[in-house]
């Protein structure tokens, strides 16, 4: 090794995260082995399954039906504008030929690459593209049995522990990054996951930094792909509070936009539409429309990015109830995009039952439920130029302060879950 690494030198540019911010709305896919299981990507863990045992879906695996051109349209249709796809996840099987492994799909019953395809597939599509690629992994044989791995509670932990090497498998994670951002030309994101330094089980430790030697990683990222946004799982923070590039709460909108060490950073929120990330035959717990379009305002409206996620099925299509989902953010997308494209908080306090976003001199006022014919908002009076419905651009009538109304001013909205566009007199807001 040589001289200490910065973080500070190796976090990406503000203006060059630019693009992600206007986004807003990007699709995470999840799809591995674990598609074939049908219940959870977390399955090898959860049930403590043995590589033997898990070797029945890499004999199985062929996607016959993979169409990443279809996929691609499906997110532009939804109105995403990014896609992150798991090269690999914690399974350790990898969507691409990797010459530093034989745990690939070019090696199952399919034969072929995945991800040149879904590069390509997006791309034209007009979507930046992305990569996950998990840190932790459960069939290297170097990866050290802990507390996350299918192994744990294994008799033999301790001695099927010997030999394992952390190093080797830093200088493997590197290999792999390498070929990723090396051979399917500009990567526009990769996403590791994700570091526990502080939880360690029994005699085994938790993994960060050290581990995973990530200023090495990061450096080596910054060198091939010097514009990638990288996110915030690599344990990588300094006493000033630099980290790459975007923070990633997950499965929960935060009720106060992140800070890190008290500033404002980017970030980005990954959802499920059913609970899992890999696919999940029989999971009951699909979000209704209503909660997927508030998922997204809400996001937005505290200044994050919503990354919302598919898991492919074993035959490489997309679950019919994952298209409906799609479909609701598509139609919604298409009349409301522009409270969401980038927008970003607002000035101004919303009322109750409504989100606000903003972008520049517009207003956007997300009425989550019928307000008993007037919404009342503080703060505006004298302020609007104009008041519109969205998705028809029908004028709103902007009422004046009346004695017996408790609030300045307000407008009559019909009924349902809707917005108002409010060209406002000139706030200083940034996103
Ligand atoms: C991780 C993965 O384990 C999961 O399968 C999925 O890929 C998701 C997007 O990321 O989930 C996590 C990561 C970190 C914690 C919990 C779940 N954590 O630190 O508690």
């Amino acid at each position: 090794m040589n001289k200490p690494l910065s973080i500070k030198d190796l976090v990406l540019a503000e203006d060059k995260k630019a693009w992600f911010v206007e986004a807003r709305f990007g699709m995470f896919i999840h799809w591995g082995l674990y598609a074939l299981g049908a219940r959870h990507e977390w399955l090898k863990n959860r049930e403590e399954i043995g590589d033997a045992d898990y070797q029945k879906y890499f004999e199985n695996f062929d996607p016959d039906l993979y169409d990443p051109k279809e996929w691609a349209r499906r997110a532009r249709e939804a109105g995403m504008k990014y896609v992150v796809l798991t090269s690999k996840h914690h399974e350790g099987f990898c969507l691409w030929d990797s010459k530093v492994t034989d745990y690939k799909v070019t090696k199952t019953p399919y034969g072929k690459d995945l991800i040149a395809p879904y590069v390509e597939a997006f791309r034209a599509e007009g979507l930046k593209v992305g990569f996950y690629y998990s840190l932790i992994d459960w069939h290297h044989p170097d990866f050290p049995i802990d507390v996350h791995h299918p192994q744990r509670n294994h008799p033999d932990a301790a001695k099927m522990n010997e030999g394992r090497d952390m190093t080797r498998y830093a200088a493997y994670m590197r290999d792999q990054v390498r070929e990723l951002l090396t051979n399917y030309g500009k990567i526009d994101i990769i996403w590791f996951d994700f570091s526990y330094p502080r939880r360690s089980y029994r005699d085994f430790p938790g993994k960060g930094r050290k581990d995973w030697q990530s200023e090495e990683l990061l450096a080596l990222v910054r060198e091939l792909q010097p514009e990638i946004i990288v996110n915030n799982r690599l344990d990588l923070l300094d006493e000033e509070g630099y980290l790459p590039d975007i923070t990633t709460p997950e499965q929960y909108t935060p009720r106060v936009a992140p800070k890190v060490k008290g500033q404002d950073v980017t970030w980005e929120a990954c959802h499920t539409f059913s609970g899992s990330w890999g696919y999940y035959r029989d999971e009951q717990t699909w979000k209704d429309p209503a909660q997927l379009i508030k998922l997204l305002i809400d996001t937005v409206a505290l200044g994050g990015n919503l990354l919302m996620n598919v898991g492919p099925t074993g035959r490489g299509t997309f679950d019919e109830r994952a298209n409906d989902a799609l479909r609701v953010y598509g139609e919604w997308m298409r009349l409301n995009g522009r409270s969401i494209y980038g927008a970003g908080p607002s000035q101004y306090a919303a009322p109750t039952d409504c989100r606000f976003t903003q972008k520049g001199n517009r207003l956007y006022l997300h009425i989550y439920s019928w307000p008993f014919r007037h919404i009342h908002i503080d703060g505006l009076a004298g302020k609007v130029k104009y008041a519109q419905l969205l998705h028809d651009a029908s004028e709103v009538k902007w009422l004046t302060p009346v004695a017996e109304v408790d609030s300045n001013v307000g407008v009559t909205v019909p009924e349902g879950m809707i917005t108002l566009e409010l060209p406002v007199i000139a706030p200083k807001v940034t996103v």
